[in-house]
C-alpha cells in the first residue's frame, strides 16, 4: 500500500532556525524561498514563502513546511498548517526577547487549527541559552512537550521529529465511539 505523505510544520519567530532545521533534516534538496530582508531583522536573507523538505522517518515519506517568521507573512502560516499532522514551534533559547512573539504565532495557528504541536529551543549549543524546562515554564507547557536542540546537529533534529511524528500519530487515532449519558 502507498501511503500519503504525513505533512509536518515548522514555525516560530525570526531567526528561530526553521530554515536551518528543514535543511538538517531534509534528504532531498530543500526548496527554499529565502530573500534579503527588507528591514533590519539582524540578519540579511529571510524566508518569504516556505521551505520545503522531505525525509523517510519511522516507515513514513514526510513532508517538512518551514513557515516565514515575520508577521506580515502570518497568512502563510494558515496556509501552511493546512492539513498538517504535526507543528513545531521553535523559538531561539538565547532570545528571550522573542519569546512572546513566539507564543503568539503559537496561539495564531493553534486557535484556527488544532494540531498536536511541540515547542522546539534552538540554539542549545551556545551560551545563555535557556534550557527547554524553564522555557515550558514561561510557556506554561508541561515539560514533555518543549525540547532543546542545536538545529544544525542531524541526530537531535531528528529525535525531535521523531517526537512530534509519535505525538501527532498518536494524537489522531481514531476517537473510541462515544457513549450517549
Ligand atoms: N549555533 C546555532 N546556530 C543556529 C541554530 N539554529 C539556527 N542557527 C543559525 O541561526 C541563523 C538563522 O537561522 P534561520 O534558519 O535562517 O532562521 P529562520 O527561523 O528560518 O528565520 P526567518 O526565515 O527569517 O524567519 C542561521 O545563521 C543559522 O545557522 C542552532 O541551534 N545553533
Ligand atoms: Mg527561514
Amino acid at each position: 500500500m502507498h501511503s500519503a505523505p504525513l505533512k509536518l510544520v515548522i514555525s516560530g519567530p525570526v531567526g528561530a532556525g526553521k530554515t536551518t532545521l528543514v535543511q538538517t533534516l531534509s534528504q532531498t534538496p530543500v526548496i527554499a524561498t529565502e530573500a534579503e530582508a527588507s528591514e533590519d531583522i539582524g540578519k540579511s536573507n529571510t524566508t518569504v514563502a516556505f521551505d520545503f523538505g522531505t525525509l523517510h522517518l519511522g516507515g513514513h515519506d514526510v513532508h517538512l513546511y518551514g513557515t516565514p517568521g515575520q508577521d506580515r507573512f502570518s497568512f502563510m502560516w494558515e496556509v501552511l498548517c493546512e492539513g498538517a499532522l504535526g507543528l513545531i514551534l521553535l523559538v531561539a533559547g538565547d532570545r528571550p526577547q522573542d519569546f512572546l512573539h513566539a507564543r503568539n504565532i503559537l496561539e495564531f495557528i493553534t486557535s484556527r487549527l488544532p494540531v498536536p504541536f511541540l515547542v522546539g529551543v534552538t540554539r542549545q549549543d551556545q551560551p545563555r541559552a535557556w534550557a527547554p524546562a524553564d522555557v515550558a515554564l514561561y510557556f506554561d507547557l508541561p515539560a514533555v512537550q518543549v525540547a532543546g536542540l542545536n538545529a544544525t546537529n542531524a541526530d537531535e533534529a531528528r529525535d525531535l521529529l521523531a517526537q512530534l511524528l509519535e505525538l501527532s500519530l498518536h494524537a489522531s487515532a481514531p476517537l473510541p465511539e462515544r457513549t450517549l449519558p
